[in-house]
């Protein structure tokens, strides 16, 4: 079975040799790409090391959780502790202690955030951020539940195919029309000011997609199809974004900010508590634009014609060694640190992160780098960040 091209893509064993991967794709049997004009394959996946790799658990969240109390949980560091000092939590009708919010009697739970969302924030506090909805129910039944509650997160979680931030154990069934139905039942105060990123399985929308569940902020996604340009719910995305590429991002009033390392940095500014971006007008932030300005243009752009079957071979292998010269400054930088600007996760991560899920693809080899890898295993292992490439992977 080694070497035998699947159907829409081929095994990750092949992709580590370029020769092959042409092959395939003279053979017709590789056609796309993850960031290219047109949509990925349908056998894409992101090459993300495997957590068992990294020491972590590879079960699902809802599997390692199940039969776990909401104290155990939050003892062994999966879940926040509990904040009681929080006048909100004696409120009547507080279901949920969490730090920074309550999740109250009757409200769907589809809205709480991602995980990986709590961390220490950098004012030395507990970022003010919300539970997943796994951990939500998890927190549920160790508190007071109705059925109402129940009903009204079962309704939505069918409705729902993917409202952000849910982890969404059994939401495999989704609706075309989900954002209708979500619609119909979520308060509108609510909806205006929930964001909604489009994006394409697997394409550089990867990166605001991990940013938006490392803040903890609550979207919707929408997919679109690249080579259509039609979203997934039937608009044409060209009136959404006349450059017809992913990222997108709505933000309230309707606006839609596009270029991702400017959507990046204005997910991480909606939650500076984050630390996902340093303050502006700080050394640190040029630092972070100078990183993210470089794995845009340096990197991602280069990855282009690797995805396209026209280009001839010899530009492909300028690219390669390109992309080979340039990963070994990133390299060199990760010697001795945790993350591009230091021992702080930030949106410059989320963005080198996902171009580096497309080597394998490419044909890129970063074997020559164990740093790469010991980082891609790192950030690969963060909770926002599986939990994103899992609803991707959902599409
Ligand atoms: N300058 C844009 C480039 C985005 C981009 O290249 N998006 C790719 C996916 S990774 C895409 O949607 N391509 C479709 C197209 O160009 O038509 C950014 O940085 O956000």
């Amino acid at each position: 079975m080694a070497g035998t091209p699947q159907k829409g893509g081929f095994r990750n064993e092949r992709t580590r040799d370029p020769q092959a991967v042409e092959r395939l794709r003279g053979r017709g049997d590789v056609r796309r790409g993850p960031c290219c004009e047109v949509d990925p394959p349908a056998g894409f996946r992101h090459d993300v090391p495997r957590l068992r790799d990294a020491g972590g658990d590879r079960r699902p969240e809802r599997r390692r959780s199940a039969g776990r109390s909401v104290q155990q949980r939050a003892s062994d560091g999966e879940l926040p502790a509990p904040r009681p000092d929080d006048p909100a939590a004696r409120e009547p009708g507080a279901l949920l202690e969490g730090p920074g919010r309550l999740l109250r009697r009757g409200e769907p739970d589809h809205l709480l955030s991602a995980p990986g969302s709590s961390r220490p924030s950098s004012s030395g506090g507990t970022a003010p951020l919300l539970y997943p909805r796994g951990r939500a129910r998890a927190c549920r039944q160790g508190a007071r539940e109705t059925g109402r509650v129940r009903r009204a997160a079962r309704r939505v979680r069918r409705a729902a195919g993917d409202v952000a931030g849910s982890a969404a154990p059994g939401a495999r069934r989704r609706s075309r029309h989900a954002e209708v139905a979500i619609g119909a039942r979520a308060p509108l105060a609510l909806l205006k000011r929930m964001m909604k990123l489009y994006f394409s399985p697997g394409a550089c929308s990867l990166s605001p997609h991990i940013a938006l569940r490392e803040a903890g902020l609550q979207f919707e996604l929408e997919q679109v199809h690249l080579g259509t340009k039609k979203t997934r719910s039937g608009a044409d995305f060209t009136l959404i974004n006349p450059k017809g590429y992913v990222p997108a991002l709505e933000i309230e009033g309707g606006e839609v900010l596009t270029e991702g390392p400017v959507i990046v940095q204005y997910i991480a500014d909606r939650r500076p508590e984050s630390g996902l971006a340093p303050p502006a007008g700080t050394l640190d932030r040029y630092r972070l634009q100078e990183w993210l300005s470089f794995i845009s243009t340096e990197l991602h752009k280069q990855f282009s014609p690797l995805f396209k079957p026209r280009v001839p071979d010899e530009q492909k292998n300028a690219a390669r060694a390109l992309l080979g010269r340039r990963f070994a400054h990133v390299a060199h930088r990760l010697e001795g640190a945790t993350y591009l600007l230091g021992e702080r996760f930030t949106v410059a991560d989320a963005y080198l992160y996902t171009v580096t899920t497309w080597t394998r693809f490419a044909g890129v080899d970063l074997g020559g780098w164990p740093v790469l890898g010991r980082y891609r295993e790192r950030v690969g292992a963060r909770p926002a960040v599986q939990a994103a490439i899992e609803a991707e992977r959902r599409r």
